[in-house]
């Protein structure tokens, strides 16, 4: 029986691929790399080093690892730039209805999140105290598709694994929940994640129910 929710930040919350897309853009940009949003899909749910390496994969040359760095912070800086406009209505559409019905059934919320962002983002959108738990990539050394970020949610939540339902966005993120042995529902579409079985297009299109199962 699930007794928890464990919901994905970025692209199930709030809408900060955009945001992430526009920094990593600037220094692609700065370095004659191409991207594009194509590319950005990829780094959803990825760690903000992985998602250098997906970009640099395009790179005419190699770079240090202090190269890598300075860009790795070059983007962090720019996108926390870009999060200062975040406010309420960066929440994305269901997510405080779907909230509250899941309290109502007593179900446990928690975030699990790679971003070392993330205690800035819910402090912004005004979620910060919406959920019993958050782990973020400030508490792990494995970003998803590892399954280490929802298991201390779950840990959190004093829930084990299989009473956990995971919310995900990223195929990282799917394969994350998967692999810590917790029930999945996917965010998207069958094209942005295929073999998901359990599918709606945003937060607004499914329930608790829908979430849960009927009980
Ligand atoms: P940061 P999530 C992930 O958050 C994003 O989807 C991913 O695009 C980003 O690279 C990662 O966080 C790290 O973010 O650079 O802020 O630490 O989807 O797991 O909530
Ligand atoms: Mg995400």
């Amino acid at each position: 029986m699930i007794r928890g929710v464990i919901f994905d930040l970025d692209g199930v919350l709030v809408t900060t691929d955009e945001l992430h897309y526009q920094a990593w853009r600037q220094v692609a940009d700065r370095e004659g790399i191409y991207f594009d949003r194509t590319i950005n899909h990829q780094l959803r749910g990825v760690s903000r080093m992985e998602s250098l390496e997906i970009i640099l994969e395009r790179a005419g040359r190699a770079y240090t690892p202090e190269e890598k760095s300075a860009l790795a912070n070059r983007k962090n800086h720019l996108y926390r730039e870009l999060l200062r406009t975040l406010t309420a209505a960066d929440v994305l559409p269901g997510v405080q209805a779907l909230l509250a019905e899941l309290r109502r059934r007593g179900i446990r919320l928690a975030v699990a999140s790679s971003s070392k962002n993330a205690p800035l983002i819910l402090s912004r959108v005004g979620l910060k105290d919406a959920f019993d738990a958050v782990a973020d990539g400030n508490d792990i050394t494995h970003s998803k598709p590892d399954p280490e970020v929802f298991l201390l949610a779950a840990e959190r939540l004093g829930l084990l694994p299989e009473e956990c339902l995971v919310v995900e966005d990223a195929a990282a993120g799917i394969e994350g929940g998967r692999r810590a042995g917790m029930a999945v529902f996917g965010i998207g579409t069958p094209e942005t994640l295929p073999k998901v079985e359990r599918l709606a297009a945003g937060l607004a299109d499914t329930t608790a129910e829908g979430l849960l199962g009927p009980g």
